[in-house]
């Protein structure tokens, strides 16, 4: 199976590093949606990345699918989410406030930089802005009232966090501020310092 897409997306990274957490061998192959728009397109007509090329030359996108049919692959006892109603709610809250850290960090980037300024829009700025904050600020309040483990594990929650907190920092670093939420960069700093993060460096 080939992972296709540029590791400087939140996207793909945490796929990238989910696989090697379940112990699934991906081909890696780095395309990007902007410089090789015709080439990812005759692989995936959408050109989304992550794309999913399977053994059969089907095709899967969004990472949380991908992730999903890779949980599937893995089995249960490998699975990076937990089991029980509980603590599969908590999980998907926090993976929930990461993902829209990711979307809003995309938007404003994609708005600075691919939209010309004399008609960037303001407002719209402004409100992709606070919702990043928000999301950011739920989950530094709850990375709080409950950590998540350290000591050599991490689940999918603590690897779309950390995946998402390092984007935000490398592509829109002024709308964050580490010392605002010290939860997340902390555990961040420990996430990066994983194998399966450090062998899968943003490009
Ligand atoms: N919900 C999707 C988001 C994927 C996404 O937006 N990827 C960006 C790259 S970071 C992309 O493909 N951008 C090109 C485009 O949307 O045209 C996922 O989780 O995979």
């Amino acid at each position: 199976m080939k992972l296709i897409g540029m590791l400087d997306s939140p996207y793909v990274r945490r796929v990238a590093i989910s696989a090697k957490r379940l112990g699934i061998a991906l081909e890696h192959e780095s395309v990007s949606v902007f410089r090789q728009f015709e080439h990812f397109q005759g692989i995936n007509p959408v050109v989304k990345a992550p794309t999913l090329v399977l053994d059969d030359g089907s095709v899967l996108m969004d990472s949380t699918l991908i992730i999903d049919y890779l949980e599937a692959l893995a089995g249960p006892t490998r699975s990076l989410m937990p089991n029980d109603p509980g603590p599969r709610l908590h999980s998907l809250q926090l993976i929930g406030l990461a993902l829209a850290a990711c979307e809003k960090s995309v938007q404003i980037y994609y708005e600075r930089t691919l939209r010309p300024a004399e008609i960037q829009h303001g407002p719209w700025l402004e409100r992709i802005s606070g919702q990043l904050l928000a999301a950011y600020g739920g989950l530094e309040q709850a990375l709080a009232k409950q950590p998540l483990a350290t000591e050599g594990s991490i689940d999918q929650a603590g690897i779309t966090i950390a995946v998402a907190w390092t984007f935000t920092n490398l592509l829109v670093a002024d709308q964050v501020q580490g010392k605002s939420f010290p939860q997340i960069s902390a555990f961040t700093a420990y996430a990066e310092g994983l194998e399966a993060f450090l062998s899968t460096p943003v490009e």
